[in-house]
């Protein structure tokens, strides 16, 4: 089997998704994820320019060789934009691997290791109240795992609360808007909102919470010990994890279970806080984290140390990762949880899916391949339209702070 040809695929139904379809000599194509929040065109022409043109002639069937070629033969490896552009190539010979063998991907991995893929929500609020009615509904729905966000007094507009209710979009404006922060009321805060959310709920459902890395370590492990009450499922990016080694100094006073990765792009971003024990489920997903090949071997060094898989799951994430990503968590053996922000009617339109929810649970479907396709018409309808993160600055006196 050779390539034949591949293109990037632009478009934006609702937000913006970079999407790169491979063809083949036998009629087989595959289609991969390539979107990075913000800097979507930065991979496409990393696609385009400069790793298309390496792709033509060679087999599909490698994808191994492949993967080591773009990764080693760069000579300039890891990084969100090559990394984002490798998992689009590598998703779609996945895909392409799995249609030739008429099975869906998740049998070509190992088979199903569960029933089906444990999903959480995003129940967000303007404030508390809003917030426990929100988690009510996710609750209402099915959810065994939930989310929850909330607005901050005095805090003019926080992370994670959303717009509309059941689509959260972090991407709200054509150039970065601004948000304030203060770490004093939102410390003051979540313990709050927790107490509620736990009394409302009861004690069967998972609860989980983002910090969306704006604390110091001091400050998070302060959140997790005021928090332990409450039994969360996991904190979430507590502090910026550059620095692998800060996870130590929260880890050394809470016992609530501690979950980040969603910006990493390789096992070397997560080498240090897997092999220490310093984290307990690992966020990294197929679109940002080079792939299938990629995202199992992280899993892998992972299970060595009791650390489960949690992906990254957020609508900037297309229904091409998300139908890859739920393969990979039926067949993964340390699966923990996967995040689960619905797409809106017009992006499922563009890329109709094998994928279903259910009670809580989800599951990838039969289709051979990961069981997703785009569609090109409709897709044109929709071009890309520029869309940047906020950024955050802190309330008292203006300094850029993480958002
Ligand atoms: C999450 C995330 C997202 C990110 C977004 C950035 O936990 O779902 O933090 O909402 O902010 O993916 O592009
Ligand atoms: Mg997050």
């Amino acid at each position: 089997m050779k390539i034949t040809s591949a293109k990037v695929i632009i478009c934006a139904p609702s937000r913006n998704f970079v999407t790169l379809k491979i063809e083949t000599d036998e009629g087989l194509t595959g289609i991969g994820d390539a979107t990075l929040n913000g800097r979507e065109l930065a991979v496409a022409s990393y696609l385009t320019d400069h790793v298309i043109p390496c792709l033509i002639g060679r087999d599909p069937q490698q994808i191994e060789d492949i993967w080591q070629y773009l990764y080693k033969g760069a000579y300039w490896r890891r990084g969100p934009v090559t990394m984002s552009a490798i998992a689009g190539v590598d998703t779609a010979l996945w895909d392409i691997k799995a249609k030739a063998a008429n099975m869906p991907l998740y049998q070509l991995l190992g088979g199903k290791s569960r029933t089906g893929v444990m999903v959480y929500g995003h129940a967000n609020g303007k404030d508390i109240t809003q917030t426990v009615e929100e988690v009510l509904r996710y609750k209402e729905m099915g959810y065994k795992a939930i989310r929850a966000q909330s607005g901050v007094p005095g805090l003019e507009k926080v992370y994670g609360v959303g717009r509309g209710t059941m689509f959260y979009e972090p991407a709200d404006a054509d150039l970065p808007s601004e948000h304030d922060w203060s770490t004093e009321k939102y410390l003051r805060h979540t313990p709050e909102l927790f107490e509620k959310v736990r009394a409302a709920v009861g004690p069967d459902i998972h609860l989980l919470h983002d910090a969306h890395h704006r604390l110091t370590p001091i400050e998070a492990a302060r959140l997790g010990k005021d928090l332990e009450p409450f039994r969360l499922f996991w904190l979430e990016d507590t502090t910026p994890a550059e620095n692998q080694e800060s996870f130590r100094l929260i880890r050394q006073h809470t016992t609530t279970p501690l979950a980040v990765g969603e910006i990493f792009n390789t096992i070397w971003d997560c080498k240090d806080l897997i092999q220490n024990q310093l984290i307990d489920y690992i966020r990294t997903t197929v679109v940002h984290a080079g792939g299938i090949t990629h995202l199992r071997r992280i899993a892998d060094l992972a299970a060595l140390y009791q650390v489960r898989t949690g992906s990254h799951g957020a609508t900037d994430l297309s229904p091409v990762c998300m139908g890859a990503a739920l393969n990979f968590d039926l067949w993964v053996p340390n699966f923990g949880i996967q995040e689960y922000m619905r797409h809106t009617d017009e992006t499922d339109a563009v890329f109709p899916h094998a994928y279903s929810f259910k009670d809580g649970y989800m599951h990838p479907g039969e289709a051979p391949g990961h069981g997703v396709t785009i569609d090109e018409a409709l897709a044109a309808k929709y071009p890309y339209k520029r869309a940047y993160l906020p950024v955050n600055r802190l309330q008292h006196d203006g300094t850029l702070t993480n958002w």
